[in-house]
């Protein structure tokens, strides 16, 4: 049985992730792990920039799975530009080296559209052009895919890899990227508060919901080994839409929701993400499909935000 070890464990992902797959492997299986307080499942408090932490863990639980979901994201990297590269790379290379070090079977990278930036082709954005990202969060992304490559070429350490469009769930709040709008914006709805995007009304970017991104994960950690072609990062698609189009699914049944534009440093982040994203490659080799369109997306979360919030 394989024993698993989150990183990042109480963040936006970490969070569903971690409750996915300890109701799918077993309590007993999943150690979860983050800066600070514990969560429901078996915790360590871990600073993966620590080496010697990390290793500790996971000589203790003979961890043979890490999920490796700690990063500062887009917005907030922006913002601490040095740090954000320092804390992203860092982290990484301690999970690759303890894995290769230790008998750690498998890793899971989260790359991001962050990846993509200015000279792309932003509808369909194919799975391997020219990547210049725009952001510190982007670049940590691109180098991240590199190094999980080459961990794979150079010492077959099965790194699996996913570009994650913005996640969109009621589960948890998303904190300092780009895409976060489309989780507050249902938040203030559910709460009949009206809404100031940080990006303009006509802003479309890929997004994901939830429930489709953890599936997606699982799914990709468990295809066979010999189906993952792509050993950098594999492209996902959910839906794609822009905040005025979000505005008026959410409007079906807020019918006096209002939304105001004020456009911040975010904007240029987003203009220079895709529109739409090329996912045939994930789709070939490990049969990935979405669920959730931007309807029945908006309609669980309006279902679900309104129960937590009664
Ligand atoms: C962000 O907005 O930074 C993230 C992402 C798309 O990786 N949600």
């Amino acid at each position: 049985m394989s024993k698993i070890l989150v990183t990042g464990a109480n963040g936006q992902l970490g969070t569903v992730l971690t409750k996915k797959l300890a109701e799918k492997y077993g309590e007993e299986n999943i150690i979860a792990s983050d800066l600070n307080s514990a969560n429901n499942h078996q915790f360590e408090i871990l600073d993966v920039t620590d080496f010697n932490a990390l290793k500790k863990i996971v000589l203790k639980y003979k961890i043979t799975q890490i999920y490796h979901l700690a990063a500062i994201l887009s917005a907030n990297g922006e913002k601490y530009p040095l740090n954000t590269w320092d804390i992203n790379m860092k982290t990484f290379f301690n999970v690759l080296e303890v894995a290769r070090l230790h008998q750690v079977e498998k890793v899971f990278f989260p790359s991001s559209i962050a990846v993509f930036g200015n000279n792309i082709e932003r509808i369909n954005t194919p799975q391997s052009p020219n990547l210049t990202p725009s952001t510190v969060y982007g670049i940590s992304k691109v180098a991240g895919e590199n190094w999980a490559k080459y961990y794979f070429d150079k010492y077959g350490l099965d790194v699996r890899s996913i570009r994650y469009p913005g996640v969109i769930g009621h589960q948890s709040l998303p904190g300092g990227g780009t895409t976060d709008y489309a989780v507050d914006i249902f938040h203030k709805a559910v709460n009949n508060v009206n809404f100031e995007c940080f990006l303009s009304a006509e802003t479309t970017l890929p997004m994901i919901y939830m429930d489709d991104a953890i599936r997606a994960t699982i799914e990709l950690m468990e295809a066979p080994k010999n189906n993952i072609k792509v050993r950098t990062s594999y492209n996902i698609a959910g839906m794609s839409f822009n905040p005025k189009q979000l505005t008026k699914v959410i409007q079906k049944t807020y019918s006096t929701f209002k939304v105001s534009y004020k456009p911040d440093f975010r904007q240029q982040i987003a203009e220079s993400w895709p529109m739409s994203i090329d996912d045939n490659n994930a789709k070939q080799d490990w049969n990935w499909a979405p669920k959730y369109n931007l309807e029945t997306m908006a309609e669980d979360m309006i279902h679900h935000l309104k129960e937590k919030y009664e």
